[in-house]
């Protein structure tokens, strides 16, 4: 694979992302191009799509400002590692620096370390060994638009995810440049976005230490060998395999090693879930106890078929997804056609790495006319088997069950 930052192209790539001339697409309303629907159960379920964001092509417009954009279902059918231009964009605050001069950039590392830092891009691509992980992006409230009962928060589908391969270097390599002092706990992210209001709080979130310097946890500077659009947190994000994308930080241009646990409103308040295994309670339960949301769990979709599509009976039909196994690798993919009672193994595609999306296809006869549900479910290498029913929580988080479309039959 070529070096998207190597001496000599690594200036220029650079510059020609923060070069753009300012993301006017988050002031003004986006140019409706077409309509998508995201299947949602208990919601409006129709959407924008929209062409007008940076380094962008077409995506499912969720909002403007902060700018909220799903990756179309169809775009996980065409490879396994997700286009940059179709990768889904989430931000928390709407002052987001439209444009970042890459030679005045500087990271920041202090608190509780010998030797507080300010580091240039340059030092950062030059000075440590890169590292290349495979690893899914995926919001906490991926998929929230199909809770039932709804739930208040952004109405996604399925797109509030991606695959990517990130490059960049050991985040334990940079706070051991820092020299953590003994005592540390936490090391707490922030970015260059700021809230719109002053009394909101700025996004930050924590690691403990131990989870920081485990040689996994990355500061990356380019995803699928370039570097990062500008929506996805250019030049440098902050990369968790195998946790949920809000601890994913964007522009990340602070890093604070913090002696005590971090009690800041996104770490205290924000992204709970109830503390058992699938994050399920019943709409209305109160009294449980909650978690600051983690690690990711197994999942599967399918990807070449929607809802409601139509096939012939008399035909072998290809039906083919994506699946991820959470913090370990997929092992399998099984598919039923009638609601759970036959099970068939589906053949995998190659495995990418534990942290990445895996591809799966099989080509079936189906077994009646008529309306078929198709429900496919991932189990990981720990043998860890996503649930037949939904989980269902407040927040809209960490949806798990098995995902069942149904197709016509003719
Ligand atoms: N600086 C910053 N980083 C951030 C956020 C943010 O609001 N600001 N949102 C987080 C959340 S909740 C998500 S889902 C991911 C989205 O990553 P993406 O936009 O690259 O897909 O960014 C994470 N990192
Ligand atoms: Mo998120």
């Amino acid at each position: 694979m070529k070096d998207p930052l190597s001496a000599s192209t690594s200036r220029r790539r650079v510059l020609q992302a923060s070069a753009l001339g300012g993301i006017t697409a988050f002031a003004t309303p986006a140019l409706a191009q077409a309509l998508a629907n995201l299947g949602l159960p208990g919601s409006p379920s129709m959407r924008e799509m929209t062409t007008v964001f940076p380094q962008k092509g077409p995506m499912i417009l969720q909002r403007n400002r902060p700018p909220l954009l799903e990756t179309p279902m169809e775009v996980f059918d065409g490879s396994v590692f997700t286009p940059n231009d179709r990768f889904f964009v989430r931000w928390h605050w709407a002052v987001i620096p439209p444009s970042v001069d890459v030679d005045q950039f500087r990271l920041k590392v202090h608190g509780a370390v010998e030797r507080p830092l300010s580091i240039s891009l340059a030092a950062l691509l030059n000075d440590l060994p890169r590292v290349e992980i495979a690893a899914v992006n995926q919001c906490s409230g991926n998929s929230r638009g199909f809770f039932q009962p709804p739930v208040p928060g952004g109405e996604w589908g399925h797109g509030a995810m991606g695959n990517a391969k990130w490059m960049g270097v050991r985040l334990r390599d940079v706070l051991d440049k820092a020299g953590v002092k003994a005592g540390a706990r936490q090391v707490r992210f922030s970015g260059m976005d700021e809230p719109v209001v002053p009394t909101g709080p700025d996004f930050k979130k924590s690691l403990a230490i131990d989870h920081a310097r485990d040689g996994e946890v990355m500061l990356a500077f380019a995803m699928n060998g370039e570097a990062l659009p500008l929506l996805n947190g250019f030049p440098l994000r902050l990369i968790v395999p195998g946790w949920f994308s809000t601890y994913w930080v964007k522009m990340l241009s602070d890093i604070e090693v913090l002696d005590h646990a971090d009690e800041n409103f996104w770490m205290a308040k924000a992204y709970k879930l109830p503390d058992n295994r699938w994050a399920d309670v019943s709409p209305g339960q109160t009294g449980y106890s909650t978690v600051p949301i983690s690690t990711m769990v197994p999942r599967a979709w399918i990807t070449n078929l929607s809802e409601g599509a139509s096939v012939r009976l008399a035909d072998v039909v290809p039906i083919r997804g994506i699946a991820m196994g959470g913090t370990r690798g997929v092992a399998k993919v099984d598919i039923s056609p009638d609601g759970g009672r036959h099970w068939y193994p589906t053949e995998l595609s190659p495995d990418e790495g534990r942290y990445s999306f895996r591809r799966w296809q099989i080509s079936a006869k189906l077994p009646h006319g008529g309306k078929v549900p198709l429900t496919v479910r991932c189990t990981n290498s720990a043998g860890e088997t996503q649930p037949m029913a939904q989980n269902w929580n407040p927040g809209g988080y960490r949806r798990a069950g098995a995902e069942t479309i149904t197709i016509n039959a003719a």
